[in-house]
């Protein structure tokens, strides 16, 4: 289903006029009301009127997380609280949170966006959509929200958490879909194994899974667990939330909204461009934003973009799953190592669940590098024979993928900590 035939079928040259209108727009915009960023194109000898074509955009400067920091929390709003009606904030693991607020108008984009992403995922007003990502500054529950009403579905605001009440209204509800991050569907889809319910009883048909990186391992143990069809939805705070770009039926790739957003991959350390089908650093231009508009945001978030056609019959641009957040890059003993990567590899071992936990530390000036994972269940973690030929299998994949040995310790099924939300995978002790 194609909620914006018109847009989301656009020809190139359709599309790439409408976003060169709208980026003369939003450049001007920006420079008459952000006086930072006026300022940050006056240092780099830029005026609007440079903009002349879409290559053009490479001429301005970037907005980073510390630009964002710098001007917490409005200073970057280019409009006046009196017209701003929604205030959302990115968790900020680290400093304060990033602000982000929204007028009337950008309401609307959102629900657009997300309206697009609920289509893809088979929705329509006939559904009914339980969203179970948080509600709150979280952009999670409140996007996911305003996509399912903009289609007109049911939308039932469950927000995260009492996985038991989630697969009551599932049932009772006959939810079509599920909204919400993969590590929390995946804890769902262990609860309705718990409970004995045979995932092809559920009324359940789509899964919409954002918020954090997740792997095509990840996706398919989640599928199984609740018998329905996974799709990835991409977004962040700075940008909009949630629905930025959306998975579609062919699953290779996330079409981007980009009459909305509009990406560019770079070099991390150069900052220069990069072509398309070569891994760099996401950045997005907000097209048509009021409160919070952003020219070239760096999302340090990792991937590629593709342009070729894809079999739905879209023709937007679609980027890569997310490959990794430059973030939670993990340099251990001089090598990188994304958890990703760690997850892919375990995802191949049925002999285990899908849940783990990553410890770095610190001892006699060397990195430790350990790994808990979990048996699937009714193995038994005391047969050492088993135990002793899965660790030198798993030692070796780990190894193939990661350049580098970890120090592995199995546990018993559900010993590990479930996730509700974004889930913590990640214990380094070494920036204590
Ligand atoms: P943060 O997690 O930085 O506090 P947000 O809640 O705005 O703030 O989350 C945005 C980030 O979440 C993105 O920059 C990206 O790293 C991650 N993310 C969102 N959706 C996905 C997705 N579908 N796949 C992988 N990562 C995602
Ligand atoms: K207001
Ligand atoms: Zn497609």
């Amino acid at each position: 289903m194609i909620w914006n035939k018109e847009i989301e079928c656009a020809d190139r040259e359709t599309m790439r006029a409408l976003q060169l209108k709208k980026l003369k727009e939003t450049v001007k915009y920006e420079y008459d009301n952000v006086p930072y960023y006026r300022k940050k194109m006056d240092d780099a000898g830029v005026k609007p009127e440079d903009i002349e074509s879409l290559d053009d955009i490479r001429k301005l400067p970037f907005i980073t997380k510390e630009d964002i920091a710098a001007n917490y929390p409005t200073g970057l709003f280019a409009k006046p609280m009196e017209e701003i009606v929604r205030i959302h904030a990115s968790s900020g693991t680290t400093g304060k949170p990033k602000v982000a607020g929204y007028t009337r108008k950008d309401l609307e984009i959102w629900g657009e966006c997300v309206a697009r992403a609920m289509a893809s995922a088979g929705q329509d007003s006939k559904s009914v959509v339980q969203v179970a990502y948080g509600y709150g500054l979280f952009t999670g529950g409140l996007g996911a929200h305003i996509g399912a009403e903009t289609i007109g579905a049911t939308v039932i605001p469950m927000s995260s958490g009492n996985t038991k009440k989630q697969i009551m209204f599932m049932q009772d509800m006959k939810s079509t879909a599920l909204a919400c991050t993969p590590s929390y569907a995946l804890t769902i889809a262990e609860g309705v194994a718990k409970e004995g319910i045979d995932p092809a009883d559920l009324p359940l048909k789509a899964g919409i899974f954002g918020a954090e990186p997740w792997t095509q391992g990840m996706k398919e143990s989640i599928e199984k667990g609740l018998g329905i069809k996974a799709y990835d939805i991409y977004g962040l705070t700075e940008i909009v939330g949630p629905g930025v770009s959306i998975s579609c039926d062919e699953n290779e790739g996330m079409h981007v909204q980009e009459d909305y957003f509009y990406p560019e991959i770079i070099d991390p350390e150069t900052l220069e461009p990069l072509p398309d089908g070569e891994i760099g650093e996401l950045v997005f231009t907000t097209l048509g934003k009021e409160g919070f508009p952003m020219v070239r945001y760096r999302t340090r978030d990792l991937c590629y973009l593709m342009r070729e056609k894809c079999g739905c019959g879209r023709t937007t641009v679609r980027m890569s799953k997310i490959l990794g957040r430059t973030d939670d890059m993990l340099i251990i003993r001089g090598v990188n190592v994304f958890p990703s990567q760690i997850e892919e590899v375990i995802s191949k071992f049925e002999e285990l669940t899908i849940n783990y936990m990553i410890y770095v530390g610190r001892e006699n000036n060397k990195d430790t590098f350990d790994l808990e994972v979990e048996l699937a269940s009714g193995l038994a973690i005391d047969n050492i024979k088993f135990i002793e030929e899965l660790r030198g299998r798993l030692d070796h994949s780990l190894r193939d993928m990661l350049g580098i040995g970890c120090k592995v310790k199995f546990l018993n099924e559900g010993t590990l900590p479930r996730s509700e939300g974004k889930a913590v995978r990640v214990k380094d002790s070494r920036n204590l």
